[in-house]
Formats: structure tokens, sequence, C-alpha cells
């Protein structure tokens, strides 16, 4: 696929950074630790006062004059414990940037990418109303990139919601692409690579949005930078490895390992050694109540659990918006979403630490990683042994976003999301019949070998297990991004690449792979019905949604005499109300797990126009099919196309150009 410029004024600039870039690498690296270098160049550039990510991380005063936040973000292929590691151990209470450039992860060596050799990258930790500039250089050789902002809903800023022949083009390596945006809504996100399966590698880091009046201020003393918990899974292999996957070696993509904020021990299965690479520690004061918030940046297809060691965690928001308080022993999630939760440290309880842990639950069972909650005072390692894996810290037995539990069930101690109620005001229309109604269904499709290996095509696939290669869809469709953009570049992107449950191409093997976009009236008050149409009990798909928060009104297993879910069967539960629905208050989030043969409803006022990705979070399912354009509105709804932006299309001239150019 060809790249081009967009115009001559950014090629030539292009070229003029590249030589700052390569010839005085040395500079350009040491001016991002330098605050006053950075602000002198860009100040002459942008004419017009930046801040450094230092100046941003403030405590919010409502009525102060929102501040311009420039990051530079530097992405490469580099390692773990290399080289860099034999001059320092990263400093691991500081997230804004490293002052260490070795990153250790969970001890164990190997190929990775970083975000300015860090992982986690560097976080975003601005206030609300502050815009947003991050300049991302591209210096991972042979590879394409683009950056998405997870829960920054860009109305306005669409061309940067990083999603690539989207929303842009991805960005080639050696080139550099200016984001910014708004950051309009407050909370906890985390920003990742959206190409590929680089987001696995290590290319993830926080975004929080503070303000002054958060709605639970007065239930917390302290709201720190450092209290963010980034959860992640680890391979100890390029996740090139894995996909479209082996049938020997690393075979399936069950993780290796997990991190807590990029750090974590490994205790390898043969010799029964543990690396002894520094765990994530968060130090509290007794008697104190902090804001934590634990973003689940995991990528593979299993449960996550998370829990402290003689602590309650009382949740006070998801996915950056504030729910009612809700206590709870433990976190389950499939990826993608972000819990806010009061800490209250034992009040008589000094000189004392506890085990923060991780684990994986089935189909991924076995593994789990520790970080250290240290009291003022207290070891750097806690006194009590680390659990084994099946010891559980769940006392009281609620468990948030429980997998696979009838949320109908009055009687359980588990909780759904769809327990969960939004404090925000949001649209009261809510609760009105729905202008656009769509179920989906998230599946795979078995390739035959003989369709997929048959000469002369080349169908896509997943290996999930020795001689199990699948293709993903949403609604039997199997996603393939267009040639070019269709934000930036809609008119040249040809019509017969798209296709929708009513338009199908010719399947191949059974599959049907092209551009799914479904068309949405701007203001359309929706409701997806999102489902899970296994006839045995399998994964959990995370669902999410670019540019929106919607409301969780509904979710639950199969809830009738059916055995497996489909479009005809879900119809039949709905005329007999077997899927009910709760219009008050109702939890909104951008990303949430469909119970597995079970369903999700959402629900939310079409109201921003663009378009955006709906897929599963969990990388290989997505790179594999299982995504969906929903194109809000008309062109004529978004903003103009800015000014040079870089544009991608296919080359295909004439075969006889060439020749007629040459010789005649
Ligand atoms: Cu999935």
């Amino acid at each position: 696929m060809g790249l081009s410029k967009g115009n001559d004024y950014i090629m030539i600039s292009n070229v003029l950074y590249r030589f700052a870039l390569f010839a005085t690498p040395l500079l350009i690296m040491s001016s991002f630790a330098d605050a006053n270098h950075v602000l002198d160049r860009c100040d002459s550039e942008k004419h017009e006062v930046l801040s450094t990510p230092h100046e941003c991380a403030r405590p919010c005063i409502d009525g102060e004059k929102p501040k311009t936040c420039y990051y530079q973000f530097y992405l490469e292929s580099y390692v773990t414990m290399g080289q860099a590691c034999e001059y320092c151990l990263p400093n691991i209470t500081n997230q804004l940037n490293a002052t260490c450039q070795c990153v250790t992860a969970d001890g164990v060596e190997r190929a990775v990418l970083t975000v300015n050799r860090m992982i986690p990258g560097p976080s975003i930790q601005v206030c609300k109303g502050d815009y947003v500039v991050i300049d991302a250089v591209n210096l991972m050789s042979g590879q394409a990139m683009s950056i998405h902002w997870h829960g920054i809903l860009q109305d306005g800023s669409q061309y940067y919601d990083g999603v690539p022949f989207v929303t842009q083009c991805p960005i080639a390596d050696g080139n550099s692409f200016r984001y910014q945006w708004l950051a309009g809504n407050e909370g906890t996100h985390f920003w990742h690579a959206h190409h590929g399966s680089q987001r696995i590698d290590g290319l993830y880091g926080s975004i929080i949005v503070r303000t002054e009046k958060s709605f639970h201020r007065n239930m917390y003393d302290y709201d720190r930078p450092q209290d963010v918990i980034m959860l992640s899974d680890w391979f100890h292999v390029s996740a090139s490895e894995h996909w479209p996957g082996t049938q020997v070696v690393n075979m399936g993509q069950n993780p290796d390992s997990l991190l807590i904020e990029g750090l974590g021990q490994y205790t390898d299965p043969a010799t029964g050694n543990t690396t002894t690479t520094p765990l994530a520690v968060y130090k509290v004061k007794p008697g104190k109540r902090y804001r934590m918030r634990c973003i689940v940046a995991t990528s593979m297809h299993c449960p996550y659990e998370f829990s402290i060691e003689g602590h309650r965690l009382l949740l006070i928001a998801t996915d950056g918006v504030n729910i009612e308080p809700t206590w709870v022993d433990s976190i389950m999630s499939t990826g993608g979403e972000r819990y806010d939760f009061v800490l209250f440290p034992k009040k008589n309880y000094s000189q004392k630490s506890y085990w923060i842990r991780l684990r994986t639950l089935d189909p991924c069972a076995g593994i789990q990683q520790f970080a250290v909650l240290q009291h003022k005072g207290g070891p750097d390692l806690p006194s009590s042994p680390r659990p084994v894996y099946n010891e559980s810290f769940v006392t009281n037995g609620v468990v948030a976003n429980a997998m696979n539990v009838n949320c109908s069930d009055n009687n359980r101690t588990e909780l759904c999301v769809s327990d969960f109620r939004t404090t925000i005001s949001y649209d009261n229309n809510i609760g009105d019949e729905p202008d656009f109604k769509h179920a989906v269904a998230f599946n795979f499709t078995a390739w035959l070998p003989a369709d997929l290996y048959k000469p002369n095509s080349y169908g896509r696939f997943l290996m999930v297990a020795k001689d199990v290669p699948l293709s993903a869809n949403l609604g039997q469709l199997s996603y393939v991004g267009p040639p070019s953009p269709v934000l930036s570049q809609f008119e040249d992107v040809p019509p017969d690449v798209f296709c929708n449950e009513t338009h199908r191409p010719v399947p191949v093997g059974g599959v049907s792979m092209c551009t799914n976009m479904m068309n949405i009236p701007l203001g359309a008050l929706c409701e997806f019905i999102v489902y899970d149409p296994s006839a045995t009990t399998g994964l959990n798909h995370p669902m999410h949604l670019h540019g929106y928060h919607f409301h969780v009104v509904g979710m639950g297993l199969n809830p009738g005499k059916y055995p497996v879910l489909n479009n005809t069967v879900i119809h039949i539960y709905d005329k007999q109300n077997l899927l009910p629905r709760n219009f008050i208050n109702p939890v909104l989030k951008d990303t949430v797990t469909i119970p597995s043969r079970g369903y999700v409803i959402i629900r939310f006022p079409a109201n921003n126009p663009g378009f955006w990705l709906f897929h599963c979070h969990f990388d290989f399912h997505m790179i594999t099919g299982m995504q969906m354009i929903l194109h809000v509105g008309e062109q004529k709804d978004l903003p103009p196309v800015p000014p040079g932006f870089p544009k991608c299309s296919d080359y295909k001239p004439p075969i006889e150009s060439v020749y007629e150019m040459k010789y005649l």
C-alpha cells in the first residue's frame, strides 16, 4: 500500500526534522528531560505557551486558565533487561517520564516496543479543559503505527482518534504525526497503539483527566499522579510469534506473565527460579484515603482479577464516568476498562505491607503477578508469604464485573456491570423507543484447511490451538480496513469495499471479508444488543466503542429455552420481555464485557459525528476481523480535514504509463 505526503510543505519540514533527529539524537533525546529547551523550541514553532508534562500534572483548580500540554513520544524497538539495566534501575514511582532507560518488565529479556524507553509509556496527566498535544515520532524500523486515546471522545477532533485507515493513515517509520485534542471529559483513560498487535509488545500508557469538583471529591484525601495501577498481560516473545499463531512452539495466545505498572517477577517453571526485578510499590499513610486509578490494559482473551490483600475497594468510577460508590472485594475485567476506587489503608497498621495481586482466570488460569501496598514505615515486601495462585482475597464474595453470572438473579453477591448506577446527568430520553435498533454477534468461523491453503488464496486466520484456524467476525462479516482512511479521504475509498448485514460480498471459505460499516443518522437514539452466539461456553469478549460513552441498560446469560443465541432468538426473547432494561441512572461505559453465550444491551444518542470503530478489545480478535465502523452523520456534519493531513491509497496506474514516461 502506497503512502504519500499531503503537500510539499510537510515533505520539506519532514526532511528537516529527520535530519535534526538523526544527526543529533543526543540533543533531541536530552531535550525531552530539559523542559526549557522543549518550550523554547516549540514556542517559536507554534507561537503559544506550551506546558511540560510535569507542569500539567498539577492539582486542578476550577476557573484556572487551561494549559496546552506538550508531549514527545519516541516509538522504538527496544529490549527489556538490556544493557541500560547495567547502569540504573527505573524510578518506579515516576510515570511522567523516566530518568533511567532500563525497562525491566518481569525480569525476562525480550524484544519490545516502547515510547520513550518506558513500559508503561509516559503518563498524560492533565486538568479537564487542557489542550493536549503529542508529537509521535516513529523510530520503529519497518513498522507503521498509530496511537488511540482510549476514553477521549474526540468530539471536534475526530481526525486524532488514531485508527489506521479509519481516521488517519498509518504513520510510516521515519515520520512523525502531531495528535492534538481537548481533554474534555474527566476520568481515568489510556493511550495505546492501534496498529496490528503493537500494543501487546508494550505501547501503552495512562491518561488522567482531573477536575477540582469531581463528584466524589470528598471521599478521598489524595489523588496523586503515582496512584495509577496499569495492568497488562505479557509474552516472553514478540506478539508476532502468536499471530497468526504456531502449531508447536509458543502455541496459542495465553500470556506467559502479567505486569502491574509495567513491573513484575517471573518464576521459571523449569527451574523454579524467580527473577528479582522490582515490583510496583504504592506508599500510603494509615488512616488516609486514596483515589486509585486502575487501568486494564490487557490484550489477550483471558479474564483478569485484581485484588488487594486485607482491603476492600470502594468503586467510584468506571471508564472515566462516576458511579454510585460500591464496595467490592475484587475487580474482574477482560481489558479496555478502567476502575477508580478509594483505598482505605488500615488505621492501626503502620509498619506493615500488603500484597496487591493480578491473576488470570479460566481459560488462562494459573498466572499471577504482584505489587506492594506499603503503609508508612512498612517493609519493602509484605511479611505474609506470597499467596499461591488458588488462594483468594475475596473474603466477602463481592466481585465487580463477575463473568457469566445471572444478572437477573437478585440473590447474588457478585456484581454485574449493569448493577452500577451513574451519578452524572445524562440524556433523559434514553428510555424512549430507539430510532435505530440492531443485534450483532461476536463470532468465529472455522477455516477448512482446503479453503485456507488453496493456491492463490490468502485467507486471514488466527490459530487459537493446534489445527484450529479461525476467522473472527461481527455479524458474520470479517473486517478489513479500506485502502484510504474513510474519515479524511472518503471520496478515495472505492464503494465496493464496504459491506453490511444486508450487503455481503460472496464468502470465501465461509468468510466475507470487507469493510463492515453501518450508517447511523446524527442524533438517532441507538440500541445495540451485542451477543455471543457460541454453542459451548467460551470467551467473554470486551466490546469497545470509540467516540462515545454508552449506557449499559441490560446484560445477562441466555434467558430462555433456545440453546444458542442468534438474531431470531434475540428477537423472540425481546418480544417475550426476557431481555430486561434499566433506564434509571444506567452506568455509562466505553468498554463492556459480553457474558459468554449471553448478551449486553447498550444505548446511546448518536450525537458525535464521525467514523467510530466498534470492536473486540482483544488484539488478536480485532486484527482477525472482529470489528466494524459506525458511521454517524454525513460529511457535512464533520469538521474539515486539517490542512496538509497525510494521505494514503493503493497505487495502480495503467501498466503502459511507465513505459510512455520513459520512452515517448
Ligand atoms: Cu473477542
